[in-house]
């Protein structure tokens, strides 16, 4: 019998409302859910390969275990049996700094592990938690607890109510956005009066926005200190409302002194003209919004550059006003419970062993996770748990962390995949995915345009024998620390005790009186609830000291030299590569689906014709492009999108190593951009990873 369902797609931060047609067991379709009240139908072609996800025939579903190169089905108790064994026996050989945790991407998408695994992998009191967050959105969260006073206090851009949009280094037209949930953006852009994008390439974005300015890959903080010299030395600066609450304004104008257009316009390329038009431009419109994305955190000032956003925005009187960078009122707030248990973050209270980096929020950074496994001594890492993550694809030089990680002494990967980082795992535990389990979306509704909230249960009931994520690392939690009594009483219950909890407790809950959320009534609206747009937040909701707004926390003001220094190098002329993200991609994943690779080759590299010609290269060809690390053959895709002197590659391919069980994808490789990626490149301010703006060279193949 065909019956119809209502979830979530949980594949990006756009989060869209999605209806499934189910007959027989199998998914017919995947729609955009009409009545969803914040994605209003819309659907991109990941959301429907969901169901491409659920029925993939490589997907795991019952654990595996190594033996050489083959590899065994395995029961759950077997396989937990032998993790057990496994992490416990190295915390008691080498300490609980051996046994290293990585959690990749999904896991902000994915309400069990956001609930039991989080707490789950800071128990296991090991330094050596990496995550994702040091190859994206780390230092925006510095930027928040820095001058809001917890990590989570992200602001997004309130882009239905804006006039002015200008967007640093994102292309949400095509990554749907992020740390900014605002499904169908394209549309959502195109009703903004005006939208200006800085961007090393004329982008998806910048082809629907009104301006496009080309910038030098990682000088965003030059150009944003310009932007508020300019603001400052024609008295522009307006904080309104928030006035009194603004510390180290005379601070910020000093530092911004020696940064006229003038000045900067060398190492940014950026024309000084323009740079003080746009300067007028936001501080002269009303509801105007500065937003930066992965292109302005993951580079080599990606600590200042991101904080300097805040700074433009505060400064303009477009903090924590409509239209402006606003703060939510999520149904679900984690943000007094973080609080509350010592976790609203926290920097550099420690460094990594080998290459001194700064720890943030008790992880460190990914960059350096090969050198903690390699070299020896007390602290080195000799296990690792990965969940949700694929760093041999996703982390810079992911060659040398893929033959770090065949020397380790045991790993386990939570996955449904065999993939290029879970093939060096000994057991394989995997969890059921999107369709097979209930979702609400505790993460993201912290970072949505509108507030909304929505409950989804399982579109398709599980089989007997598999097992959701969260029961996993229950599991394992109650097999390597104990209290087996407690897991298994939380278990029992699963996520959706916690979530009635939360929003009962929350904004729009039990304070609420009878028109009140609960889990009760969301789930008599399957297709969510609005909640309104977004309000002001300021200074309620911030959680520094006599709530008052440091504009120039000592760390940024520390590094401003660093940069300042930057001015004085001469400017390379060889070539530096960035990233791009790609419609019918997502990160290293999804290239297992048929309907999503199919068609001609996506992993190219663009090149300006200028660049190409001075290489002998033509559109098509196969051409070497090297770095300090590493060397890969790509062919070369010749655009003026990209400005002379940069290169574009998309991450997440390399599908060719060996041993690997993702058959679609294995036939259309690409080759990983990380293979040339240098670990060793960190903002040297935040850890973060430098993924924008490596110095590469390219020529036509020698042979
Ligand atoms: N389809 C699809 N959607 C996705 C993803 C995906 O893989 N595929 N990934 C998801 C994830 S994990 C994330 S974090 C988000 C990211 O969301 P976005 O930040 O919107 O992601 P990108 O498309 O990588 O945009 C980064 C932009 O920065 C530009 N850039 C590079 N270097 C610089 C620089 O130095 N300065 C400036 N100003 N710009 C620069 C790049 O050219 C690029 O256009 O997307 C999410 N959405
Ligand atoms: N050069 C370069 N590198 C980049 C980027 C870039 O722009 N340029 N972007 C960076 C960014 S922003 C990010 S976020 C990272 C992403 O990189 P990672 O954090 O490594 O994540 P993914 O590549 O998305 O891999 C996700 C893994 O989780 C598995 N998975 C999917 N769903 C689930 C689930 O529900 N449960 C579990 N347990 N597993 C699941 C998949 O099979 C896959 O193995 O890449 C980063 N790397
Ligand atoms: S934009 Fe696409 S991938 Fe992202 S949530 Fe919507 S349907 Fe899913
Ligand atoms: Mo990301």
């Amino acid at each position: 019998m065909a019956t119809t369902h209502h979830h979530t797609c949980t594949l990006c931060e756009a989060t869209c409302g999605i209806t499934v047609s189910v007959d027989g067991g199998r998914v017919t379709a995947i729609r955009g859910d009409e009545l969803d009240p914040l994605s209003r139908g819309f659907l991109c072609p990941k959301g429907v390969a969901l169901a491409d996800v659920h029925h993939d025939p490589d997907r795991l579903r019952r654990p595996i275990v190594r033996s050489g190169d083959d590899w065994f089905e395995t029961s759950w108790d077997a396989a937990f049996e032998l993790v057990a064994a496994g992490l416990t026996e190295t915390r008691r050989e080498h300490g609980k700094d051996a046994l290293a945790v990585y959690q990749g991407n999904p896991t902000a998408h994915n309400l069990g592990l956001l609930l039991f695994g989080q707490p789950f992998f800071r128990s296991l009191g090991t330094r050596n938690r990496y995550s994702a967050t040091s190859l994206d959105q780390l230092p925006h969260m510095l930027a928040a607890l820095e001058m809001f006073g917890n990590q989570l206090l992200m602001p997004v851009p309130d882009v239905d109510r804006t006039d002015l949009f200008v967007c640093f280094g994102g292309n949400p037209a095509v990554s749907a956005g992020s740390i900014m949930t605002a499904p169908d953006i394209r549309a959502r852009l195109r009703a903004v009066r005006k939208v200006v994008v800085v961007d090393p390439r004329r982008t998806e974005t910048a082809r629907l926005a009104d301006e496009h300015l080309f910038i030098r890959p990682g000088t965003d903080a030059l150009l944003l200190l310009s932007l508020i010299n300019v603001v400052f030395a024609e008295r522009r600066e307006c904080t309104g409302r928030l006035t009194s609450r603004l510390v180290g304004f005379d601070i910020m104008r000093e530092v911004a002194s020696g940064f006229a257009p003038e000045v900067t316009a060398p190492v940014t390329g950026v024309d000084p003209g323009r740079v003080r038009a746009l300067a007028r431009e936001i501080a002269g419109t009303p509801r105007a919004v500065v937003y930066g994305r992965v292109g302005v955190c993951t580079q080599e000032f990606g600590g200042l550059a991101t904080w300097l956003v805040v700074v433009l925005n505060a400064l303009t009187g477009h903090l924590d006003e409509p239209g402006g960078a606003m703060f939510t009122t999520p149904a679900v707030d984690v943000l007094p419970l973080s609080s509350l248990t010592g976790q609203r973050g926290g920097f550099g209270r420690y460094h990594s062993r080998v290459r001194r980096l700064p720890e943030f929020d008790g992880e460190l950074p990914v960059s350096t996770l090969a050198d903690e496994i390699e070299t020896p001594g007390r602290g080195q890492v000799r296990a690792l748990i990965t969940v949700a993550g694929n760093p041999v694809l996703s982390s810079p030089n992911g060659r040398r962390l893929d033959t770090a990680l065949a020397g380790l002494d045991f790993m386990v990967s939570i996955d449904p995949y065999l993939n290029e980082t879970t093939r060096h795992a000994d057991v394989i535990l995997p969890p059921t995915v999107h369709l097979e389990r209930s979702h609400y979306e505790l993460g993201l509704a912290n970072y949505a345009v509108r507030n909304t909230a929505r409950y989804s249960p399982p579109v398709v009931e599980r089989a007997s024998d598999q097992r959701h994520d969260w029961e996993i690392v229950l599991q394992l939690a109650s097999r390597v620390l104990g209290g087996g009594a407690l897991a298994r009483t939380l278990g029992g219950f699963g996520p959706e005790p916690l979530l009635s909890l939360g929003l009962l407790a929350g904004p729009h809950g039990l304070r609420k009186l009878h028109k009140g959320l609960s889990l009760g009534s969301l789930k008599r609206r399957p297709h969510g609830v609005d909640l309104g747009p977004l309000e002001r937040r300021l200074p309620a909701r911030l959680a520094t000291r006599g709530k008052k707004i440091n504009l120039v926390p000592k760390i940024y003001l520390d590094d401003v030299p660093r940069l300042r220094a930057l001015l004085d190098r001469p400017v390379r002329d060889g070539l530096v590569l960035i990233g791009r993200r790609q419609v019918r991609s997502n990160n290293s994943w999804m290239h297992n689906s048929e309907r999503l690779v199919k068609g001609k080759d996506r992993c190219t590299l663009l090149v300006h014709p200028d660049d190409a010609d001075e290489r002998g290269l033509a559109d098509g060809d196969l051409a070497v492009l090297s770095s300090a690390v590493g060397t890969i053959e790509v062919p070369v895709e010749i655009t003026d999108t990209v400005m002379r002197g940069v290169v574009s590659l998309p991450h997440g391919w390399g599908h060719d190593r060996k041993g690997t069980r993702l058959r679609v994808a294995e036939r259309h490789p690409g080759v990983s951009v990380n293979d040339v990626t240098d670990e060793r490149l960190v903002d040297e301010l935040t850890g973060a990873a430098v993924l924008s703006g490596i110095p590469v060279s390219l020529a036509a193949p020698s042979y």
